[in-house]
């Protein structure tokens, strides 16, 4: 089932989510739903909050060409990051048609646990470095625009609003 993506601005973009701690058929159902909205979108990642569920579980798959690569990461944190930084365009569901330069660690090594509970750990680099960082942002109610200078961030979020309220009216 594709879920509707919440717009920036929204309160429940800002909070942190709860850890996850019952691993049963309503979390699996919960995945597949946020691989079908991520897909639909489309988008490489998706995070709980950005669809109004306020528990640690991200999705992504940063493969362009080439067979699929599903993830699902539950309670997910970083456990190192490389010192050298990597800058790249980010864009966010959640802010449509903006996107800005952020810099983040270029590796990052991630532990986590599976849809089953089980606990899993791997190290990212490039795209997939970038968008695990951003999509653990999500999880602790945090934005890339955070990134951006007040001036930036202020003119985006005004175009959120302005957007919010087209589409309210359309509705
Ligand atoms: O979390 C999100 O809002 C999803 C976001 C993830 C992301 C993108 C870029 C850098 C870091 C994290 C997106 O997927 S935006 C859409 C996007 O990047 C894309 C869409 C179609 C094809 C390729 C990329
Ligand atoms: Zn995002």
């Amino acid at each position: 089932m594709i879920r509707p993506i919440l717009i920036h601005p929204d309160p429940r973009l800002k909070k942190p989510c709860e850890p996850v701690a019952i691993f049963d058929g309503a979390l699996r159902k919960l995945a597949e739903d946020m691989f079908e909205t991520m897909y639909d979108a489309p988008g490489i990642g998706l995070a709980a909050p950005q669809i109004g569920v306020m528990q640690q579980i991200l999705v992504m798959d940063c493969i362009k060409d080439g067979p699929p690569r599903p993830m699902a990461l539950v309670n997910p944190r970083v456990i190192w990051a490389s010192e050298d930084l990597s800058s790249y365009e980010e864009g966010c569901l959640s802010i449509p048609d903006q996107y800005a330069e952020v810099r983040r660690p270029a590796e990052v090594r991630v532990a986590w646990q599976g849809l089953d509970g089980s606990e899993q750990e791997e190290q990212f680099a490039g795209l997939w470095a970038t968008c695990v960082q951003h999509e653990i942002d999500h999880l602790n109610g945090k934005l890339f625009i955070d990134y951006l200078g007040p001036l930036k961030r202020q003119m985006i979020t005004r175009k959120m609003e302005k957007l919010k309220r087209e589409r309210a009216r359309q509705g």
